[in-house]
């Protein structure tokens, strides 16, 4: 559908602007919200089904509060899709998360509305409460809300910030957005419980039961607040005990169903009104009004461009993954190994443990969103005698980044690390680039830290971390598959030792390539160019950013008089600054460059442009070493 085909979206600039609809206009334009996400999304791809299922939720709370001066915390945000629709973006939708274009997530930098960025799960309560308490202190008097989804409530974080809420007592709303979805199906003994509470009656019923009961009240605004805080919440359930979030200092309402727009709109305008802490249990479905994406919510999660008749998504088959090797010889490793286990937080399907899960359903632990404990408990496995393989993303790894520290490296115990999404992600942008896992990995004693150049190379390095009980160890690699124009000769991984992939030849001016992970492939392109144009080139294929292979760097080093370090990992603390304190301290005079990713944020946009703008692509590592060996010796 043309933008021109929606009759109220192209109106609604603000959410204020939802004011002067009437609720039958707030129905309509719910129904048009939800058919740009299926327009848009088919299109240029995103996440999909989390935004069919907040459609009615979004409308009905910015119609109900005042925002702008309101505020609305979005966890994750990948679900905020309607909140960029209502705010505006309905003319950029077209470059969601095409470089340059808007972000797949909320960011401050992109709109005044946008109030807190996020990208990781479980902050929104925290940041929340942050937002009520700044108001508090400065004496001001707009609404706070948080949304969180069933699995985002389950993590830490989240129940960190529950517990001070309920200490703090201030004005604040919490509206859980549950669809019982995770990425995959949620797991964890709290969705047992909040399966419990969708079980109680809704409030649907009673709230009908209510407002004749409120309606009768002579003062509407007051006695309807006080109705809903004293009548439809207690009036919901009398016999029932209270729910953990009432025994927390919460006001529990719901359950409600979080696609019946009147209710939601009577509710969400009664809550405003309330005082304290108030916590909103809405029911949604995941996928809501495409039938696919309900049947299959986890599919149809992230999606590439599809065909939104035929309600086709065609993947094409490609070269095998990274995620699909760790995940195939991970099965290898509890085949040989019956004290093999696998871990994911949340993540079976982005890390490659499905195949896993099901093959070896008693040795799995999916533990929801909750990284630090994923790592603390490998920890204790790994103390208990058995071998962990925790399989989380490079990006989200940072947050268990004190757990790797204290509870994995202090005690040297070997858990091992599978970092998928190393580097550059693409799409997602900034806040989902592994950009720094081998700096905070490498500075901590006790690890090994390795990066494969292609995917036969994870398989190896996956075999000697499964056979290496010393110690942790982690191994880090890129979204997608690996360079095909690699050479096939191997050398078996040992201990700290790089493979040397290209030796001078004796003719032009010698310049040494010493490259880690993904950019042994472009590094291997580059080379020819400059072998071509007269100067001799060697490559060194890392394998480790800890240890790192001193004495082939040594030798090389002596070699020659031109040396580029190339990761595809942030400069501070990375690979490369290895290699020059090495060199520092052997007192060697060459020129040194170090190519890596540069210090700041990088944003969202396909891998091979982002990998072209920050200079890791061959032609950035062709001028970057023809520069080196024209500077003066
Ligand atoms: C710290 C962290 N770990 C993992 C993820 C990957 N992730 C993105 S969305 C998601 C599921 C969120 O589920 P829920 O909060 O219930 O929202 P829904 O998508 O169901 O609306 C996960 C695991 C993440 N964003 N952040």
């Amino acid at each position: 559908m043309m933008d021109e085909a929606y009759r109220i979206l192209p109106t609604i600039v603000n959410p204020t602007d939802l004011h002067r609809l009437s609720d039958k206009e707030l129905q309509e334009l719910a129904v048009e919200v939800r058919q740009a996400i299926l327009d848009k999304v088919s299109v240029t791809g995103g996440h999909f089904s989390s935004n069919l299922g907040t459609v009615e939720l979004t409308v009905a709370m910015y119609a109900a509060y005042n925002i702008p001066p309101d505020k609305v915390v979005w966890d994750t945000g990948h679900q905020a899709y309607p909140h960029k629709l209502l705010t505006g973006r309905l003319p950029r939708f077209d470059t969601l998360r095409k470089h340059k274009g808007i972000s797949g997530f909320l960011r401050r930098e992109e709109h005044e509305l946008d109030v807190f960025g996020a990208g990781h799960a479980g902050t929104a309560v925290s940041a929340a409460l942050g937002f009520a308490v700044a108001r508090d202190q400065l004496g001001t008097d707009e609404r706070v809300i948080a949304v969180a989804g069933d699995a985002s409530i389950a993590s830490g974080m989240s129940w960190e910030a529950l517990n001070h809420v309920g200490e703090l007592q201030t004005d604040l709303t919490i509206v859980l957005n549950d669809n019982r979805m995770s990425i995959a199906p949620n797991v964890g003994a709290l969705k047992n419980y909040l399966s419990k509470l969708r079980s109680r009656p809704w409030l649907q019923r009673a709230a009908r039961k209510a407002k004749t009961a409120i309606e009768k009240m002579p003062n509407p605004v007051t006695k309807v607040a006080a109705g809903l805080r004293h009548g439809i919440t207690h009036y919901l359930a009398p016999d029932e005990t209270g729910t953990i979030f009432e025994e927390m200092g919460l006001e529990y309402i719901g359950p409600v169903d979080g696609h019946d727009l009147p209710l939601l709109l009577e509710v969400f305008r009664n809550v405003r009104q309330l005082g304290g802490p108030v916590f909103v249990h809405a029911i949604t479905v995941k996928g809501k009004g495409y039938d696919v994406a309900e049947d299959d919510a986890t599919k149809w999660h992230g999606v590439i461009p599809f065909d939104l008749e035929k309600c086709e998504m065609v993947k094409s088959a490609g070269p095998v993954t990274y995620t699909q090797v760790f995940g195939e010889t991970a099965m290898e490793c509890a085949e040989a190994d019956p004290k093999m286990v696998a871990i994911t937080a949340a993540m079976p399907d982005g890390t490659g443990l499905v195949g896993f899960s099901k093959k070896f359903p008693e040795r799995y632990y999916d533990t929801g969103i909750a990284e630090q404990h994923a790592v603390t408990f490998a920890a204790g496995l790994a103390a208990g005698g058995i071998k962990p393989f925790c399989a989380i993303y490079s990006t989200f790894l940072q947050r268990g980044f004190d757990q790797v520290l204290h509870d994995v490296a202090i005690q040297n115990l070997p858990v091992r690390f599978f970092m998928d999404r190393a580097g550059l992600v693409g799409d997602d942008g900034a806040t989902h680039h592994g950009a720094f896992d081998l700096s905070y990995l490498t500075f901590i004693p006790n690890m090994i830290v390795m990066a494969p150049r292609d995917t036969t190379e994870l398989r190896e390095m996956t075999l000697f971390m499964a056979g290496y009980d010393r110690g942790p160890t982690a191994v880090r690699y890129p979204r997608g598959s690996s360079d095909e124009r690699l050479p096939e000769s191997r050398t078996p991984i040992r201990l700290g030792v790089a493979e040397t992939l290209l030796n001078f030849t004796g003719k032009g001016e010698k310049v040494a390539l010493i490259a880690i992970g993904s950019m042994v492939g472009p590094a291997h392109e580059a080379a020819q160019t400059l072998m071509a144009d007269g100067l001799d080139v060697a490559l060194i294929n890392a394998r480790f950013a800890k240890p790192i292979d001193e004495k082939t760097i040594l030798e090389i080093a002596g070699e020659c008089t031109a040396i580029l370090t190339l990761e595809e990992n942030s400069l501070p603390g990375g690979f490369g600054q290895q290699v020059q304190t090495l060199l520092n301290k052997q007192g060697w005079k060459g020129r040194l460059d170090l190519i890596a990713l540069p210090d700041h944020f990088v944003e969202h946009g396909t891998q091979p442009i982002l990998r072209a703008e920050v200079g890791l692509d061959a032609p950035a590592i062709i001028a970057r070493a023809k520069a080196l060996v024209q500077q003066p010796r």
